[in-house]
């Protein structure tokens, strides 16, 4: 692959691999913004991140009774222009954690790879209506994303695929997207057009995507077959894994899920803890707890920002009359009364861990 003409990126991340580039923020820095600011979002690559041009870019759909290539500009002024605060969370997220329980496969990322943002677009569902997609005659269908810009790792391009009744779902404001918090999309999150999917894990949020397309199947590409599953406890090895791929599910959304962002002391003997807490799919956070007894009782933490359906949690609790060091769990409830438990399920690519959140001071 050639990284000749990569773009440059924010130098508040810490990077985790260079070539692709991957790189995330401190969970301490996150959760001081409800709104994650573009400077800390984190960036997940399989391939190198190039500048494309939003007048000579395309996005052609093909809708099985008809088809069409956009314009950006007809996108943006032939749709309505919807916008969505939604949560952008890696399935990887806190994987380095997991490979303390046992070694896993791929990029050990702490428990930055997740932002919170304003995503503005057309919605995938009028340009589906717009190429005479029937969803009742296509039910059980998948939409296909595609971006063929350059190669990956591991495929040719880059592509993933989410059920069509998700995509045209009034409810679930998947979108074309073209703006990330009042602004043009940058080329690290995928200017001139990214796919936007509330509630999914990010690896369907396919960037700098060219081509959509229906097909009773889920996308073959790499990223959505053989890779972002969680496989059985048992298969430990590149070998067991091989035959497995195809019996596991893809993820669609991740799990229940909260973590200590920071822990700092406000007296002799008072702490302020704050952390980020979210939900699966559109399930969401109704109650954080903290517990510094190694969780034989817990406290209510304060809930300070949570906005529609999709976006994360931040919290924050206040504790007098600590010892002068400790630990500090946190652990999440969902409007379900699911409750986030003190273990996660290891697997070998590191998927989906959402054990207790953990700090100490
Ligand atoms: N074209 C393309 N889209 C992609 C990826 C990629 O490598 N190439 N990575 C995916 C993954 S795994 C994630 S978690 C998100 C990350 O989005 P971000 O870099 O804007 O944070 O983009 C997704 N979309
Ligand atoms: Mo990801």
């Amino acid at each position: 692959m050639d990284y000749s003409d990569e773009v440059s990126h924010s130098d508040l991340l810490i990077v985790r691999a260079e070539q692709p580039f991957n790189a995330e923020p401190t969970a301490a820095a996150l959760v001081e913004f409800p709104i994650t600011p573009e400077d800390l979002i984190y960036c997940r690559n399989h391939g190198p991140v190039l500048e494309y041009d939003d007048e000579t870019s395309t996005l052609q759909v093909d809708g099985v009774r008809g088809s069409r290539i956009f314009t950006m500009k007809e996108l943006r002024e032939e749709f309505p222009r919807v916008e969505v605060v939604a949560a952008l969370q890696c399935a990887g997220n806190r994987r380095k954690e997991m490979n303390k329980v046992k070694k896993v496969h791929g990029v050990l990322w702490y428990d930055g790879v997740i932002c919170n943002a304003r995503w503005a677009g057309a919605r995938l569902r009028d340009v589906l209506l717009n190429v005479g997609v029937d969803s009742d005659e296509l039910a059980d269908w998948h939409v296909w994303f595609a971006s063929h810009v350059t190669k990956c790792q591991d495929d040719d391009y880059y592509g993933g695929s989410i059920p069509l009744s998700k995509a045209m779902s009034l409810d679930d404001d998947v979108l074309l997207a073209y703006e990330m918090n009042g602004q043009p999309l940058s080329p690290d999150h995928g200017y001139p057009i990214r796919v936007v999917v509330p509630g999914y894990l990010g690896a369907r949020w396919v960037k700098w995507v060219d081509t959509i397309s229906l097909s009773p199947d889920e996308s073959p590409n790499f990223y959505q077959q053989r890779d972002y599953k969680i496989l059985p406890e048992e298969v430990d090895s590149k070998e067991k894994a091989a035959s497995m791929w195809s019996k596991v599910p893809s993820l669609t959304t991740l799990p229940l899920n909260s973590v200590v962002g920071s822990v700092s002391r406000r007296d002799e003997d008072a702490i302020l803890v704050k952390g980020y807490a979210i939900g699966r799919g559109d399930i969401q956070v109704a109650k954080v707890e903290v517990s510094i007894d190694d969780g034989a009782t817990w406290h209510d933490a304060h809930i300070t920002y949570q906005e529609g359906k999709w976006s994360w949690t931040l919290w924050q609790a206040f504790l007098d009359h600590v010892p002068p060091s400790g630990v500090v769990y946190s652990r999440a409830t969902d409007q379900h009364g699911d409750v986030q438990q003190r273990e996660g399920k290891w697997n070998m690519r590191g998927v989906a861990y959402n054990p207790w959140g953990r700090g100490e001071w």
